[in-house]
């Protein structure tokens, strides 16, 4: 069957689905979507994926939405290597970090950085985002402190809980660099990537994987 993804340059959600997509070695057809040009909204798109939301892969006859169920597909499609852990203990320790991921890193990081590059830089703008490094930060320390004693998140071995974090801390050090040209707010600085030795590490074995490159938001490039 042949997989063609649907996704956004800088989407962190997309960009876990290529991620995926790569260390499984399954070959895709891609299709980069300019959302700034609405690409994501047109009649042919919202068939796909009627809340007209990246990333969308179809699968032979099967069309999916929401990260999360596409790296279901992709582990159930093409098991190795598994990304969702092989034993009951190991799966169970990928999905607890994915479910604090959701639950505790996603909503601060998205909203820092949605502020940072949609909203007026102004004294909301900024208390909105400093409540929301409040509660990033500890999230980061505890992640931080995790990866003292294992390599990846979920122990051993790389799993989805890798691929779901990798693109949001990006997008949140990406926002760190927007705010600074814009003024700055000093408190964001204390998310900063020098300030978690073991997430840097972790971060650089991503990086490292193979089919990286091919990953990377192409417009961050620029
Ligand atoms: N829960 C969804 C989130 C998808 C999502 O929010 N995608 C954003 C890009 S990061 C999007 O397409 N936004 C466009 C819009 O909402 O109009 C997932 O995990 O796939």
């Amino acid at each position: 069957m042949s997989i063609t993804v649907y996704w956004g340059s800088g989407s962190p959600f997309s960009w876990t689905v290529l991620l995926a997509l790569e260390t499984k070695g399954q070959g895709y057809e891609s299709r980069l979507l300019q959302m700034s040009q609405g690409e994501h909204k047109t009649p042919e798109f919202l068939a796909l994926n009627p809340r007209g939301k990246v990333p969308v892969l179809v699968d032979g006859s099967q069309v999916i939405s929401e990260s999360l169920a596409i790296l279901t597909w992709l582990e159930a499609q093409y098991p190795e290597p598994p990304l969702f852990g092989r034993t009951a203990v190991e799966k169970a320790a990928v999905m607890q970090v994915v479910s604090e991921l959701v639950s505790y890193v996603e909503a601060p990081i998205m909203a820092i950085s949605r502020t940072t590059f949609f909203k007026p830089w102004d004294a909301d703008s900024q208390a909105a985002i400093s409540e929301s490094v409040a509660a990033a930060k500890p999230e980061l320390q505890r992640l931080d402190t995790r990866l003292q004693s294992m390599p990846w998140l979920a122990g051993q071995v790389l799993s989805v809980a890798d691929l779901r974090l990798y693109p949001l801390l990006q997008l949140l050090w990406r926002a760190i660099g927007a705010a600074d040209r814009k003024g700055g707010l000093p408190v964001m600085h204390e998310l900063d990537r020098d300030n978690f030795p073991e997430l840097d590490r972790w971060a650089r074995q991503i990086e490292a994987l193979h089919g990286y490159n091919r990953t990377y938001p192409p417009h961050w490039r620029a």
